[in-house]
């Protein structure tokens, strides 16, 4: 505790540090709660960037800097009480940065929002506040003055998480290939359909809007009343397609198992989250959303397992450097639970249309 201690002290924070523990269960950076003494003081957040992941920290903080000021603005505009629960408040060093450097690690501090709640299963009624909050979220950053840097470069781009995944069987660097054999197959039939959305891009028929890109369900924290107080893990907030937030969102919540479910059988995708969350996003998001984008959601629902199906094999391939683990099959283990979730979506890609065309009233 004592190194944190003096990590967190290097930050303005108010009042007596009481402790300093673990929190949440994220996969790149570490976080800690960081508890004051005082009632009338916050608590914070404190956390280690991944600075493997997120090489250009100047970029990363500059970025959420931009971000949570122009939310805030928003909010402050519409007359929003609160805002402080609403939008991640960052602290400064004695020197007026958003960071600070250890020599070897990047540290950062923000204030703690009490009261609040994250969840790693969502159900109908969450989903659907989520949705509304998605389509929020990217309606208010539309008109972001600054243009936003890429925090990790191609983060969403298929072609390139591809290319990532083929570069780690030719290296076959621990020997794992071989293993892995039958999910390369399945990875290789489905590719050229699932980067679609890159050709669409570059044909100039699909735009890049300013997109969180990292909306698994235990990104959003939900007040007592369910309703969505604010999105955090604004690490890769970036221009990317609105299928990054809509797709994300479903690979984790509705997914009726765990995100690395070793029992297959309880992976499957979960309609009833589908429609409420959907039902949500468009409600708040058909305003902007173009035809081309409304038409290929359900691609999206499917884009993400997948997606993620490839990161992870090509992170196990690659001997595990880059998502943390339990065990040492666990990224194996997330694979399969993942391509599990894709077959389970694929199934319902009609019946995701047909939703999708009822609730934007047509027959
Ligand atoms: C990582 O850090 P966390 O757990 O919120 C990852 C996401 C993956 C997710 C899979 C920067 O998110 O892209 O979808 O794990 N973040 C980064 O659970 O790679
Ligand atoms: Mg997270």
């Amino acid at each position: 505790m004592n190194d944190l201690l003096n990590v967190v002290s290097r930050f303005k924070t108010l009042g007596t540090i009481e402790s300093i523990a673990p929190l949440g269960s994220g996969l790149i950076n570490d976080t800690y709660r960081v508890r004051t003494r005082e009632t009338n003081t916050p608590d914070y957040v404190l956390q280690r960037i991944n600075h493997a992941v997120f090489q250009d920290v100047d970029l990363l903080q500059a970025n959420i800097e931009a971000v949570t000021k122009h939310i805030r603005r928003k909010l402050t505009e519409a007359g929003e009480t609160g805002i402080d629960r609403k939008v991640l408040t960052f602290l400064e060093t004695e020197e007026g940065k958003t960071y600070w450097c250890d020599g070897e690690n990047y540290w950062r501090v923000m204030v703690f929002i009490p009261d609040a709640e994250t969840f790693e299963t969502v159900n109908p009624e969450y989903s659907y506040y989520a949705g509304l909050a998605f389509g929020n979220f990217q309606e208010m950053l539309a008109d972001m003055p600054e243009s936003l840097g890429e925090t990790i470069p191609d983060f969403h781009n298929m072609e390139f998480r591809l290319w990532q995944l083929r570069e780690a069987v030719a290296a076959d660097a621990v020997g794992r290939v071989d293993e892995v054999r039958p999910y390369l197959e399945e990875i290789e039939k489905r590719a050229e359909e699932m980067c679609k959305a890159e050709r669409l891009y570059r044909e100039g028929k699909l735009p890049k809007r300013v997109c969180h890109c990292d909306t698994k369900v235990n990104n959003i924290m939900f007040d007592k009343d369910r309703k969505v107080l604010c999105v955090i893990d604004l690490d890769t907030v970036m221009p990317s397609f609105v299928f990054s937030d809509y797709g994300d969102f479903l690979r984790t919540g509705a997914n009726t198992g765990d995100e690395d479910d070793r029992d297959l059988d309880r992976v499957n995708f979960n309609m009833e989250i589908f429609k409420a969350f959907t039902k949500g996003y468009l409600e708040s998001a058909k305003s902007f959303l173009l035809p081309v984008e409304i038409e290929n959601l359900p691609y999206a629902a499917t884009l993400f397992p997948y997606m993620q199906c490839v990161r992870f094999l090509a992170d196990y391939i690659n001997g595990d450097v880059y998502y943390k683990i339990k065990y040492p099959e666990h990224n194996l283990v997330r694979t399969k639970a993942q391509f599990k979730l894709l077959r389970s979506a694929e199934e319902r890609m009609l019946e995701m249309a047909a939703f999708i065309s009822e609730c934007l009233g047509r027959k």
